[in-house]
């Protein structure tokens, strides 16, 4: 039986943890969002790949989210007497990433490759797929014109009111072949048990994914549940702009607004404890749901919420 979650960053990938800690390594694969990349200072940047890898390596930074712990930031302080951009922090471990990344690129691996290899590198043992080797950029739509995700989201820090979002180069993207190897027609032999769709922003994070040609009839096609956990609870996002980005939307921040979201894809849906009140307004949207703790603050609690997951899907 084979899982699929699709996840952005931080949020997302705290249930991925969840999910790799109950799995064998062979039973999941993770689908990573790519539309947060970006070019910097010469490198090509994938904050939610090495998030999840990060993550998944036990080399997260439990702070931020991103990054690796123990970081130190001398290249930072130096790159601040070159009056290079500083708003984006390259930590001194980070970088030998991102300098490795840069090199196998330039030497003509996919992202894929490079991925699957800082994976074997960190001992990451679960297949970790961006969900496309192509270019795909989210900006972010404002009043004042379009930004560049990681110009919103970190140098202007989510502040600019959002009134829509583009994902350049998605007409042209292919999904990941080693994904639709796993999951498209003729896949091999055994269906996926579950798709799962961690708690990510819906809307710059599991999106793009999901915009990728082709993605959304693949996911239907494979026949098997697609879960959705919320990632509102109690009409806040728990970390991040996807709250504040569905008011500028006009649209509820609620876990039924986020299922109204998905609702022509998926087939369950997880709220949090504190959203009970909204399930019978899920279940009118002809949705399965299921109601647990969604807050995951410990890596038990991960690995509850993962539990909860599956055993959702096999219901
Ligand atoms: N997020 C920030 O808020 N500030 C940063 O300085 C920052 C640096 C950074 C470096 C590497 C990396 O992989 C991620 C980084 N992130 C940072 C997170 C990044 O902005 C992601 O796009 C978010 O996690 C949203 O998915």
């Amino acid at each position: 039986m084979r899982v699929f979650a699709l996840t952005g960053g931080i949020g997302g990938a705290k249930l991925a943890l969840g999910l790799a800690k109950v799995l064998a390594p062979d039973e999941v694969a993770f689908v990573v969002n790519t539309g947060d990349d970006f070019e910097h200072l010469g490198f090509h940047v994938s904050p939610d790949v090495d998030t999840l890898v990060y993550t998944l390596a036990g080399e997260a930074n439990i702070e931020t989210g991103w990054g690796r712990q123990d970081e130190s930031w001398q290249f930072m302080r130096a790159a601040e007497q070159f009056g290079l951009p500083t708003w984006f922090r390259l930590g001194d471990r980070d970088l030998a990433l991102h300098i490795y990344r840069r090199q196998r690129l330039a030497e003509g691996a996919t992202l894929t490759e490079v991925t699957r290899e800082t994976c074997r590198r960190l001992g990451v043992a679960q297949p970790v797929l961006p969900m496309s080797n192509d270019p795909v950029r989210t900006r972010v739509l404002t009043p004042d014109g379009s930004l560049a995700f990681q110009h919103y989201f970190v140098r202007d820090r989510c502040r600019p009111t959002v009134t829509g979002f583009e994902f350049d180069g998605i007409e042209d993207a292919s999904i990941n072949p080693e994904l639709s190897a796993l999951l498209g027609a003729g896949a091999s032999s055994d269906r996926p048990g579950a798709i799962v769709i961690c708690p990510s922003n819906p809307f710059v994070s599991v999106d793009p994914i999901l915009a990728v040609p082709g993605m959304r009839d693949m996911l239907r096609s494979a026949g098997a549940p697609i879960i959705a956990v919320s990632p509102i609870v109690g009409g806040q996002a728990i970390k991040g702009p996807t709250a504040k980005m569905m008011r500028e939307l006009d649209i509820p921040a609620s876990a039924t607004a986020v299922a109204r979201h998905y609702r022509d894809l998926i087939t369950g849906f997880v709220l949090d404890e504190c959203d009970a009140s909204r399930e019978a307004e899920v279940a009118d949207l002809g949705l399965a749901t299921a109601v647990t703790r969604t807050v995951m603050s410990s890596l038990d609690d991960r690995i509850a919420l993962a539990r909860d997951v599956l055993a959702f899907a096999g219901a």
